[in-house]
């Protein structure tokens, strides 16, 4: 059949140009004809993601599938605390660097794996606990971040902290038992470091709506309903033989209220449902238009965690297996599009100057109270923990006003709240700790930008 005369033009432009071909086929390629896991999940603004590891990228089978069918990546391992603080205070960087740049140079997007979780603690942080463990978590947060400003699309802050089962409680751990806040903490640190980072939780046996994942929920209300900030949650979705009913509904519930959701470590056992359960999980999130992307944990089966399970898209020689077909059929049949909405971007604060009024100190014994302030500064920050006791008279309620030099801002509070984040800033106890007995003594925190107060803190009680 001869050529029509509009297809021989296309053609010669094709043999006269590259460049111009690739953008024609773009454009022009309907909507279903993409034919890699990323760009077929591009054409609704997602991205298709793997976790990687870096001692695999000398794999050419390896680093050819990823550079081909991935736009996203996540380092299996290289980015969590145990990698990237092996001692305290000393940060290595150089395979979680790999990894980024690995995504970055492919045009992919990075998310960060994870600041914090109970597991892969080093060494030296397992054996710590109270309020020298909840500094030295948040400065890890506040260095990793730091390094990674402005580079990562999509943190886990936190990882795994609630627990399996009907309590919908969180787990226990050393970090829990530093206090409860310890969550919001570390998403209020994560963002002070890195304002364009969208900042998830992440968990597993969250794939349904259950009691865990009910848990997950009610605390991301909390903080959406208290301004602690937080951008998106990770569902884990390791899957077996089947998944709950209510995996999109469970997904919808939660991008409700206000947050995006991603599946972040997607694999699936093999057996007769693998195909079908993959292609469930893909038209899930392509049913909801916050959902916006899919991680799978791994590229080949024997690259898997899952040892024997061949729960990935690739087998062991890097072919295409049938769930991988069924994934990039369904994201061909498209969906909802993601709006991709752009993180929150924190206006830079500007700092007026500060004229600090004299400081009227309070009795010093009898009733009232007194403040300490000890410090864990970095270049540019600190973690300030501050001691409040309370005189001859035990207290109910206190606040602590903490004068700051010109250029400190508060990031972030713990176990106080604070009322402005420049000047004297002073920090009032929460629910638990405002009732202090007698010359007895509770601790609040804060992270701060600058150099560290400049005078001693002035105690009320009341
Ligand atoms: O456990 C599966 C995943 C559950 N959600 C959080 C993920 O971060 C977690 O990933 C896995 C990695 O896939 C494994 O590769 O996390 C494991 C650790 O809990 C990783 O395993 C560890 C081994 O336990 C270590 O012995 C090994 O040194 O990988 C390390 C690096 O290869």
């Amino acid at each position: 059949m001869p050529i029509p005369r509009r297809g021989r033009g296309t053609l010669l432009m094709a043999a006269v140009t590259g460049a111009v071909v690739t953008a024609t086929i773009a454009v022009t390629g309907t909507a279903n004809a993409a034919t890699t896991l990323g760009a077929s999940a591009a054409q609704t603004g997602r991205y298709f993601g793997a976790a990687i590891a870096a001692g695999r990228l000398g794999d050419s089978t390896y680093t050819r599938i990823l550079n081909t069918e991935f736009n996203s990546v996540t380092p299996e391992n290289e980015m969590k605390w145990d990698a990237t603080e092996p001692s305290q205070g000393r940060f290595t960087y150089t395979n979680g660097d790999r990894i980024l740049n690995q995504g970055l140079s492919n045009g992919s997007k990075v998310r960060g794996h994870a600041l914090l979780w109970h597991n892969q603690e080093p060494g030296w942080a397992q054996s710590m606990s109270g309020t020298a463990l909840r500094n030295a978590a948040i400065n890890h947060v506040t260095q990793v971040a730091t390094h990674y400003r402005g580079k990562i699309y999509a943190w886990d802050v936190v990882n795994e902290a609630f627990a399996d089962g009907s309590s919908g409680g969180r787990r226990d751990s050393n970090l829990q038992r530093t206090g409860n806040d310890w969550i919001e903490a570390a998403f209020r640190a994560a963002r002070a470091a890195d304002p364009a980072a969208k900042l998830c939780y992440n968990d597993y046996n969250t794939d349904g709506v259950n009691a865990k994942s009910t848990g997950v929920y009610n605390m991301v209300r909390d903080f959406k309903s208290r301004g602690v900030p937080i951008d998106c949650v990770g569902f884990q979705s390791h899957l077996g033989t089947g998944i709950p009913g209510d995996y999109q509904a469970n997904l919808q519930r939660f991008a409700a209220l206000g947050v995006d959701v991603q599946i972040t470590e997607l694999d699936v056992a093999q057996g007769g449902n693998q195909a079908n359960i993959y292609a469930t999980v893909t038209r899930a999130c392509l049913a909801v238009s916050r959902c916006t992307g899919i991680t799978v944990w791994g590229i080949r089966d024997s690259d898997s965690w899952r040892t024997g399970e061949n729960p990935l898209l690739f087998d062991n020689s890097g072919n295409k297996k049938a769930a991988y077909t069924s994934v990039l059929n369904a994201l061909n049949a498209g969906g909802t599009t993601n709006p991709t909405t752009p993180p929150v971007t924190t206006p830079p604060v500007t700092t007026p100057p500060v004229t600090t009024p004299p400081v009227t100190t309070p009795p010093p014994s009898g009733a009232g109270c007194t403040a300490t302030v000890s410090l864990n500064t970095w270049t540019g920050g600190y973690v300030a923990t501050v001691r409040v006791t309370a005189g001859a008279t035990a207290l109910n309620g206190w606040t602590v006003t903490v004068p700051l030099p010109s250029g400190d801002v508060v990031t972030g509070a713990w176990s106080s709240t604070n009322s402005a984040t420049t000047g004297n800033v002073a920090f009032r106890n929460v629910d638990y700790n405002g009732q202090v007995a007698a010359g007895a003594s509770t601790e609040f925190g804060f992270q701060a930008n600058g150099a560290g107060p400049s005078a001693t803190p002035v105690c009320q009680a009341g």
